[in-house]
């Protein structure tokens, strides 16, 4: 068993279409403990160092214009195996081919637009929490 936390962001486009409930209540039912909650709006630096792997990808400014264009939910959950857990029940990137079930395959047709976030590997998770949140800020429970 391999307890991880892993960072979950609830996109513009997700929040906007009043679905924080419903993403939320997802991660609840599979059994993740929710360590951290909270609602912001990203400033571009802070979206720019948040995605800064994609720095210099023909998408980068469309991604950064996107998810500075309203608020954001951010949360940090964790689990046996968090990550790979969280990225399967969100599914593939495009919404258009993401199987039915999972989030993005139920609520999304685009690639970009795409509702969730959820970090990829064990090193993302880290940089990612420590990009949206201060550890006093993540409750042990
Ligand atoms: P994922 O969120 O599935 O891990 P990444 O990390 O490859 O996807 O990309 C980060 C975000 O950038 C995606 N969630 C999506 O919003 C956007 N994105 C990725 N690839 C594209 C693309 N080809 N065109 C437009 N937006 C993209």
């Amino acid at each position: 068993m391999t307890i991880e936390q892993t960072l979950i962001l609830i996109k513009p486009d997700g929040v906007r279409r009043g679905l924080v409930g419903e993403i939320i209540a997802r991660f609840e039912r599979k059994g993740f403990k929710i360590k951290a909650l909270k609602m912001l709006k990203f400033t571009k630096e802070l979206a720019e160092k948040f995605y800064h792997v994609h720095r210099g990808k023909e998408f980068f400014k469309s991604l950064i214009e996107f998810m500075t264009s309203g608020p954001v939910v951010a949360l940090v959950i964790e689990s046996d195996s968090a990550i790979s857990v969280a990225r399967n029940m969100i599914g593939p990137t495009d919404g258009r081919q993401a199987p039915p079930g999972t989030i993005r395959g139920d609520y999304s047709l685009s690639k970009s637009e795409n509702v969730v976030h959820a970090s990829d590997s064990p090193t993302s998770a880290k940089y990612e929490i420590s990009v949206i949140f201060k550890p006093d800020e993540i409750i042990e429970w």
